[in-house]
């Protein structure tokens, strides 16, 4: 990634010199990422962070965002007004300045610091420069101002006054039309943009922003988020579908040298946490010194607490990190006038003296948060507590499984292993039920292919911390076939197989269980899923045979399209056969349309469907049957298709 330029460092005579906005056209990968939907949506972002810096600092409290029939976009806000004044270095207005200098969006008026900003943070002259065309319409002293651009940031009408208004409004609205010469596609997705706009409402609590999709006819007011709560409001809706223990959000604020500081936090009962830091609205997917600050500040509090308060006992260890995050939602947000991104993807905070500030301000406001709760202190650690005893019943399981070995009798029982020893080209099918197991049996090539058959359902791991799964007899089982141990343990070089083949039933109970083996595949191999290693096997449901030709198909339209592809003399004559379950199919059945390398179908499992069905995953496994089942029910065609 090419260095930014210092914004602070420019003078009159750099931004004469600056690129013009044909550089962005010419490569511009290099301002906004992508030229694909994210970078057109990423358009959207550059214009709405000027409405949030000025929201930022003080003078702006509602954001309007809509899709216009046409595809462009427009922002509108209440807060000032771009100056409309001749900017004394470019001699040209401030508006026009601000979207014809390539980042001149910076800290180019003066007074107060810039906190938000997109990826690139580059601002409007990049979407200047990518569009069309661009509209500004400025609001301030009882005048309506006016400046257009044509064709990639060509002025075409000069600013100018084209009418009156109130004098008290102020504010400044823009609209644009993304360059289709520039984007792949020129499609907005409101979805994309309705969920940024709320975690952006979120994160700036008490502004105002409503999203509306003007394509739609139907549509006339779109949504608007505000929350007066902000980051707690957060985590009351992550926190949703699950069950709180404890009933206030813990809710953190500080400042220093004007960069400031915010966490909001609540634990519920599940075994997985979700942490999200943010810095400038910027989601810090890799975290950095104000993640760090905190969960240092969180494993010393209560670990102290629960010594002062006996719960933890002079013998006992002190909880660890894992202990005390888990079930925690939380949410990290920082402001800061001057973040250093580090890393790859540029997705880590790398301000050391946020560290300090995080763990002081978070130390100091839990600690009194324990003492003033001493029931909720209670229940917190002892959950740090459970987790750490399963920690450790883990480790002992898992060393027990690291031990015990391919020799074990009862696990050469389940296993049909693969004659050959040679990862790269060895394949293991998970098969559901004994019945179908005898069939792959039968009808795979031994050298290869190896079949684990899988008796009842696996344990649903979402429920189940480590410990429980690695006492689980089908759990256990899979973790000695794939040969890469698990946890601390976990090394992928020793993965068995070149592919892992979920095998299931196109049915309710097939979809069930493929699920389960994707939640466990996840929460506990992630690598092996990374590595593009686990798939599902598609059993078809229709069998077409005319004359000496046998043709499988996936589905109603694949058949449909099937037939209607033959001649109609043949496809008059053809029998067609609804198949049965993997387990009534023989073995050559199987083989021919299920296991055959050359004939099956095969659909990669990726970690972004496993993350995608994670929400689902949720629905499927909370603790509630009914509910659970009706899903299934409603949702059987989706659920189906999880392994997108
Ligand atoms: C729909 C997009 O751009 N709003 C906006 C932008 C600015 C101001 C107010 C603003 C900033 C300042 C002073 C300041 C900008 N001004 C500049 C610059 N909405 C949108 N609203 N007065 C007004 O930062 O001091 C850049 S953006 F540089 F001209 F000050």
């Amino acid at each position: 990634m090419q260095e930014e330029k210092v914004v602070e460092n420019y003078d009159s005579s750099t931004i004469q010199v600056l690129e013009g906005l044909e550089a962005v056209r010419k490569r511009p990968g290099m301002y906004i990422g992508t030229t694909d939907v994210k970078g057109l949506h990423h358009l959207v972002w550059e214009i709405v962070d000027n409405s949030i810096d000025e929201a930022l600092a003080g003078y702006c409290h509602n954001i309007e965002i809509v899709i216009n029939k046409d595809n462009s976009i427009t922002v509108k806000d209440d807060g000032r007004g771009i100056p409309v004044d001749i900017h004394p270095k470019t001699h040209l207005s401030t508006v026009e300045t601000v979207y014809t200098v390539l980042h001149a969006g910076g800290k180019f008026g003066g007074g107060g610091y810039k906190v938000s900003g997109g990826l690139h943070g580059v601002g409007a002259s990049v979407v200047n420069a990518l569009s069309k065309w661009v509209e500004v319409m400025v609001y301030k002293d009882g005048k309506i101002h006016k400046i257009r651009f044509e064709n990639g940031g060509k002025t075409v009408e000069p600013l100018h006054v084209i009418g009156e208004c109130d004098k008290n409004r102020t504010g400044t609205t823009v609209t644009f039309k993304p360059d289709a010469d520039i984007f792949d596609s020129e499609i907005y997705d409101y979805e994309t943009l309705k969920t940024r706009v709320r975690e952006l409402a979120f994160l700036n609590k008490g502004l105002s922003i409503n999203i509306r999709d003007d394509r739609d006819l139907e549509d006339t007011t779109g949504e608007t988020f505000m929350y007066e709560g902000g980051i707690s409001e957060y985590v009351r809706f992550i926190n949703k579908e699950k069950t709180p223990i404890h009933e206030d959000i813990i809710h953190l604020t500080g400042e220093k040298d004007g960069v400031i500081f915010e966490v909001a936090m609540q634990y519920n009962t599940s075994y997985n946490s979700n942490i999200y830091s943010f810095v400038n609205n910027i989601n810090t997917h890799d975290g950095g010194t104000h993640e760090d600050g905190v969960k240092r500040a969180l494993t010393r509090v209560i670990n102290s607490y629960a010594r002062k308060n006996n719960i933890l006992k002079e013998k006992d260890e002190n909880l660890r990190e894992d202990d005390v995050k888990e079930g925690l939602t939380m949410i990290i947000s920082c402001k800061h006038p001057n973040p250093q991104f580090e890393g790859q993807t540029k997705g880590r905070l790398g301000n050391s003296e946020v560290k300090n500030l995080a763990d002081n301000v978070f130390a100091d406001g839990f600690e009194n948060f324990l003492l003033e709760n001493p029931e909720e202190a209670r229940v917190i650690i002892n959950k740090a507590i459970l987790a750490r005893n399963a920690r450790m019943a883990a480790k002992k399981a898992r060393e027990a499984t690291r031990k015990s070995d391919l020799a074990t009798t009862n696990f050469f029982g389940k296993l049909s292993d693969c004659k050959s020893k040679d990862p790269t080209i060895s394949e293991i099918f998970i098969v559901e039920g004994d019945s179908a197991g005898g069939s792959a049996k039968k009808g795979r090539d031994s050298m290869t292919q190896a079949i684990l058959p899988l008796r009842g359902k696996i344990l649903n791991v979402e429920k189940a911390r480590l410990d429980r799964a690695l006492g689980n007899e089908e759990i256990k089982t899979i973790i000695t076939a794939f040969g890469t141990g698990i946890g601390d343990y976990f090394d992928l070089t020793k993965l068995r197989y070149d592919k892992i083949i979920i095998m299931t039933d196109a049915d309710v109970d097939g979809s069930h269980i493929r699920v389960l083996l994707l939640t466990l595949f996840y929460r506990f191999f992630k690598p092996i899923v990374e590595a593009g290693h686990v798939y599902a096997a598609q059993p078809p449901l229709f069998r077409i045979m005319h004359g000496k030709t046998r043709k499988y198909v996936l589905d109603e339209k694949e058949k449909e399209d099937y037939l209607a592809s033959l001649p109609e003399n043949i496809r008059n004559r053809a029998e067609i056969a609804r198949m049965k379950g993997l387990g009534e199919m023989d073995a050559e059945e199987l083989n021919e349309t299920t296991m055959d390398i050359n004939k099956r179908i095969l659909r990669k499992i990726t970690v972004e469907d496993c993350i995608a069905a994670d929400a689902i995953f949720e629905k499927l496994m909370g603790d509630e049957v009914e509910p659970r089942r009706t899903f299934i029910e409603e949702n059987a065609e989706f659920v189906k298709n999880l392994d997108i």
